[in-house]
């Protein structure tokens, strides 16, 4: 495994690096205050091409490799989670389904408008009652001559309130478990399908979720992802590549705090001398340092061998458990280097704080993450 990153990539790591510094961080608080990235912003960004990081060149996109778009997300993470989470969905969750089981003709219809950020994907995977047990989803997907007829509950979907195109994972079959879930690219103005009111979170301000309910929504056969049944492993794929990208992100939303809290460790003077100079202080900094570089070890060894063709999952499930915990330590102690003023609002630790927890939760749990690894352990 090489650990120097090629020479393309590391000058778009820097290129996407001058664009944070100079575009997203003057209005990191502003969007974290309006809940809401101004449209001038989601222009540039579209510009810059970061809609189509990962989708194909043949449909307009820049066809990143893992490694590529790591390396982006790291960087993008560096002023506020919202601006990586904005463009993730067309990036992964929201697009990779397409890319991965769609038709040509439906790839090539939706993919370059995709790459464009002109429009916007998202994912209809999670229900009230279907969490980390994906495959229990009680969505329902019933064929009716080229048509299927889908009727369910979604809820939580990033982006949900202006996506265009819903990736939507509904079973054929209940009794079939994981093996009856489908996947369907299901369009916005489908007649039954209506996008409720954005739910309040911790964190993430800047970007919503909202619930999706699909009331005997038609699709034509063709919008199917896949053949019936294939939904729960395309999922379980498209969530390898999502994890990754959380990972990656963590690493560069702690590299952040970890500067943020060099800068103030230096400059604070209490007791006639500056924080740095208590071991206390200093050895929070070495303990923080140390794990991004192990976290980011990890991001490139799960990128290099999903870029060699190889299963990833396991090596995906552990960059996201180590990193997205890694950074939940670095932005707690964040919180205690800055004292009193890592408490108030407005506060870089104090928001980076509150919006990684929940990196420790969606696209799999902790938990589900350790699962996984003990799994693919145990079976070998
Ligand atoms: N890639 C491809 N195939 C995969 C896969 C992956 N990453 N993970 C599992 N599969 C396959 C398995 O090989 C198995 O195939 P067979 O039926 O041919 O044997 C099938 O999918 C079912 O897998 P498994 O038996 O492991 O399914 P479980 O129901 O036990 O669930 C977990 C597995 C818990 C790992 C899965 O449900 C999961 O990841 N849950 C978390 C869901 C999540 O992230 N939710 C957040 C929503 S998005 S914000």
């Amino acid at each position: 495994m090489d650990l120097e990153l090629p020479e393309e990539l590391r000058l778009l790591g820097q290129t996407v690096r001058r664009f944070v510094t100079r575009e997203l961080d003057p209005i990191a608080d502003q969007v974290e205050r309006e809940n809401r990235i101004p449209e001038s912003v989601l222009r540039s960004m579209r510009d810059l091409g970061l809609y189509g990081l990962v989708i194909p060149k043949e449909h307009g996109g820049l066809g990143l490799s893992a490694l590529g778009m790591c390396v982006v997300m790291e960087e993008l993470s560096r002023a506020n989670l919202c601006f990586r989470i904005m463009i993730t969905t067309n990036n992964g969750i929201g697009s990779l389904g397409l890319v991965y089981a769609g038709s040509p003709e439906l790839q090539r219809r939706h993919l370059p408008e995709l790459a464009s950020g002109e429009k916007i994907g998202c994912f209809a995977l999670t229900e009230p009652e279907a969490g980390s047990d994906a495959a229990s989803l009680r969505t329902t997907a019933t064929r009716d001559g080229g048509e299927y007829v889908i009727h369910g509950a979604k809820i939580w979907i990033t982006n949900a309130d202006i996506a265009d195109y819903f990736t939507v994972m509904a079973t054929v079959d209940r009794s079939l478990g994981s093996r009856g879930l489908t996947a369907f690219w299901v369009e916005r103005d489908t007649p039954g399908l209506t996008v409720g009111r954005s739910e309040p979170k911790m964190g993430l301000h800047g970007t919503r979720v909202a619930e999706v309910l699909l009331d005997g929504c038609r699709v034509p056969a063709s919008a199917r992802l896949g053949e019936e049944g294939d939904g729960f492993k395309l999922a379980m794929r498209v969530l390898d590549h999502g994890r990754l990208s959380i990972a990656a992100s963590s690493v560069g939303a702690a590299q952040r705090l970890l500067e943020a809290m060099v800068e103030h460790a230096r400059t604070r003077v209490q007791f006639g001398r500056p924080i740095a100079e208590n071991q206390a202080i200093a050895w929070m900094l070495a303990d923080s340092a140390t794990e991004i570089e192990a976290a980011r070890g990890l991001v490139l060894a799960a990128a290099w061998k999903k870029d060699r063709g190889e299963r990833a999952t396991r090596h995906c499930s552990m960059a996201k458990l180590y990193c997205s915990e890694m950074a939940g330590r670095v932005a707690d102690r964040a919180v205690q280097v800055f004292g009193g003023m890592g408490y108030m609002s407005g506060n870089i630790a104090e928001r980076y704080y509150r919006d990684l927890r929940v990196y420790r939760l969606y696209e799999g749990t902790s938990e589900i993450q350790r699962l996984v690894i003990s799994r693919d352990l145990l079976e070998g």
